[in-house]
């Protein structure tokens, strides 16, 4: 039997107090049982949020507290109301400089603080045209699991998010997706079988409500992280459904 199904909007950089209301508007109603899903809006908008909707960070501090100009805490994000933090998007690590060791810090945090991190890896182009793919997603996996152990993947979600396919239109075929979700799986399995068997490992670049369905019917597949469609709430809501 597969896991639970997650399904994250990441609103990036986007988004205003009108997307917040439709937001919440259009899930009022939704009836998502058999699955779970979040929105990471910007931080200066996590508190409009009413208590109902499940909330993530896009990014946090990899320090506790003090003088970090601009920075947010874990405990700053979870006093707003926030379960998951995205940690280690390409974004980031591009236009911030985040290292995989940065990275394994901020998920050692969330960790601590009871937060569940969504712990994102994938390759440039350049990676798959040289088909290194597996090699440079091991290098990203490594820093982790070094720093905070197998074990801790218990609470760790994963997201594979080809940097090729994100904003670009251009979706990793389902057959893509799964060939990089199963071998993500079988490096967890090499450490720890039992933990590989329970962790979610989401999918994103380009999901919407057309694709949602193939892709996550993909045997390793857990769900997704939606960057554009996450703007439009009858989209968002139409992906949350194929995941239902
Ligand atoms: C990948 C994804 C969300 P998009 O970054 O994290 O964005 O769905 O716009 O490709």
């Amino acid at each position: 039997n597969k896991r639970r199904s997650l399904v994250v909007g990441n609103w990036k950089m986007n988004g205003d107090r009108s997307l917040v209301e439709k937001i919440q508007s259009q899930f009022s109603q939704a009836s998502l049982a058999n699955m779970d899903w979040a929105i990471c809006p910007p931080a200066a908008y996590l508190g409009l949020f009413d208590s109902k909707t499940p909330l993530g960070a896009q990014n946090v501090s990899q320090f506790d507290s003090g003088a970090h100009t601009g920075e947010l805490s874990v405990s700053i994000v979870k006093d707003l109301g926030c379960q998951y933090v995205i940690v280690g998007h390409s974004e980031r690590r591009e236009d911030n400089f985040e290292s995989d060791e940065v990275v394994a810090l901020k998920v050692e945090k969330i960790l601590a603080a009871g937060l569940t991190p969504i712990l994102c890896v994938g390759e440039p182009e350049s990676v798959r045209d040289a088909g290194t793919v597996f090699e440079y997603l091991t290098k990203q996996l490594d820093a982790v699991v070094t720093l905070v152990g197998i074990s801790a993947f218990a609470n760790i979600v994963l997201a594979y998010e080809p940097i090729w396919a994100i904003g670009t239109g251009k979706t990793a075929s389902p057959a893509q997706a799964q060939d990089v979700h199963g071998f993500i799986r079988g490096y967890l399995a090499n450490l720890d079988s039992n933990i590989a068997a329970g962790t979610t490992i989401l999918y994103g670049g380009s999901v919407k409500g057309s694709n949602a369905k193939e892709l996550f019917s993909q045997a390793d597949v857990d769900g997704g992280l939606i960057g554009g469609a996450s703007l439009n709430p009858e989209d968002f809501l139409s992906i949350c459904l194929a995941a239902n």
